[in-house]
């Protein structure tokens, strides 16, 4: 058997996002986000934004980030009473902070990938000064971390923004949204600097298609390519600015990453598929080389992208705030034929997979593929920084759950992370697991889409008691790190 053991310095641990986890909506000052308007839904009923028009009448615009709708410009968003909408109260990490930082280093993790929620720290985005509530709720979590010894590694902007940054200027695609996140970013590393030294700038930073990262109101590819170019900006800026305010700090930028698989050989298919990849790879190789790729303009001509409008320094920036380590999450691959619908996440079917209830195909080589073709391309170390496996889980009287399924999708995919390190050489600064305690599903906005390791007693509607039960796969994580990888 092939030994598993990592590297010494290995980092370990779990990750979330605070709309999806830290609830207290409306509590220590925290502002509205985009998110805070959607809805929870399901694979038959995507997840929309309550929004109402000057009129009075209701509109639902579907905010999905595979395919989200044209939002009327004149169009306010607005909660209404029937509605649930799960960002609110999410799993409250916010008032059970304590606990769940313990339960997480019970299992050995010494990282815990978190997000800053934007309008906690300045509610509307445009404030002089920060939300001092805001600021010392991150200082008390970041201070629980290190009793345990577990580092935090921050994404500063996980696919959300202000409600007014997106009301007042179409998110990002306004300029002005770059200054407001720089000032926003080195509030926080004034702050957490000393105690910090991995960040993130952007998650998911190419899954543009939805209203989440953009907070652009419309769906057309102009809007949101650019858009995209001023995040780049804001993330090369904050980079400069990170590396010159604490030394030894390290940025990454994070990219969904489903491995995208040719149907067949055929070479349309081959060539289709070539095109396909690109559309990740845009984000990839503009983040990570530093500059715009040769075939950026055969990107915008799927898009309808007549120009990016750029500003005389952007080049410069671009090339300036490059980032130090690739990040990526990774749930699945994606295989794709000739005449498929341009970026058609779901694809066509592989027959060589199985797939979770929710579709996804389940392919850990994919995992090392990805990881070996990242790094074959940037030459910057990976660090995976979400896995893992949306499941339903069945409770026992005590909440407890037999996760067996869970712990086969973990441990062959820590296998294969496992080969990309040990044979072929990969440098991967760390792995951490999607949602390790459960939380709320991004795409359907579900509970019962379930990746933990600690069970959560809420249902899909926020009721339950919202107490913590680890799984079996609890224990069994707990091996795997103490062994650093060898019990895989
Ligand atoms: C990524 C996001 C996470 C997350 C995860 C799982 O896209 O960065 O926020 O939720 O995917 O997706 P889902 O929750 O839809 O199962």
């Amino acid at each position: 058997m092939l030994n598993k053991k990592l590297p010494k310095d290995f980092m370990w641990g779990g990750a979330t996002a605070d709309f999806q986890y830290e609830g207290g909506f409306n509590e220590g000052g925290r502002g509205l986000l985009s998110h805070d308007y959607e809805t929870n839904g399901s694979i038959e009923h995507p997840r929309h934004h309550t929004m109402k028009m000057p009129d009075g009448s209701l509109i639902n615009p579907r905010s999905s980030f595979i395919d989200a709708e044209d939002v009327p410009d004149e169009a306010m968003p607005i909660f209404i009473d029937d509605q649930y909408y799960p960002s609110h109260q999410a799993v409250d990490f916010f008032h059970r902070y304590k606990e769940d930082i313990k339960l997480m280093a019970g299992m050995g993790f010494n990282v815990f990938r978190f997000s800053i929620c934007w309008s906690r720290i300045f509610p509307t985005g445009e404030e002089e000064k920060p939300n001092e509530e805001g600021l010392k709720f991150y200082d008390d979590v970041i201070d629980e971390l290190a009793k345990y010894k577990m580092q935090p590694l921050i994404t500063i902007c996980h696919d959300e923004l202000p409600m007014e940054l997106v009301l007042k200027y179409n998110g990002w695609a306004s300029r002005k949204v770059i200054d407001y996140y720089v000032k926003y970013a080195e509030t926080l590393f004034e702050r957490y600097g000393d105690r910090c030294k991995y960040w993130l700038t952007f998650n998911e930073i190419n899954a543009i298609r939805g209203f989440g990262p953009t907070g652009v109101r419309k769906s057309n590819g102009q809007d949101r390519y650019q858009a995209a170019h001023n995040m780049f900006v804001a993330s090369a800026k904050a980079v400069q600015l990170g590396h010159k305010m604490m030394k030894d700090s390290q940025f990454g930028a994070m990219y969904a990453m489903s491995e995208i698989y040719p149907a067949t050989c055929k070479p349309e298919d081959m060539f289709f598929h070539l095109q396909e990849h690109r559309e990740n790879w845009y984000f990839i190789d503009i983040m990570g080389r530093g500059y715009y790729p040769n075939y950026a303009p055969e990107v915008w001509s799927h898009h309808n992208v007549k120009n990016i409008e750029m500003a005389p320094n952007d080049k410069k920036d671009l090339m300036d705030g490059q980032l130090d380590f690739i990040s990526f999450s990774y749930y699945r691959s994606n295989t794709v034929k000739d005449g498929d619908k341009w970026f058609n996440v779901g694809g066509s079917t592989n027959p060589y997979l199985k797939e979770t209830p929710w579709g996804w195909p389940v392919d850990p080589l994919g995992l090392r593929y990805c990881m070996n073709e990242i790094y074959d391309r940037i030459q910057k170390p990976i660090f995976i920084v979400e896995n893992g496996m949306g499941a339903i889980d069945q409770p026992d009287d005590n909440l407890y759950v037999c996760d067996d399924y869970r712990i086969d999708y973990l441990k062959e995919h820590l296998s294969a992370m496992a080969d990309a390190i040990n044979i072929d050489h990969v440098p991967c600064l760390g792995y951490t697991m999607w949602g390790p305690i459960d939380l709320v599903s991004l795409s359907t906005g579900e509970m019962k889409k379930r990746y933990g390791l600690v069970y959560v007693d809420m249902d899909d509607l926020g009721n339950g008691t919202l107490k913590r039960v680890p799984k079996k796969s609890y224990n069994w994580m707990k091996r795997v790190i103490e062994t650093n990888g060898l019990a895989l």
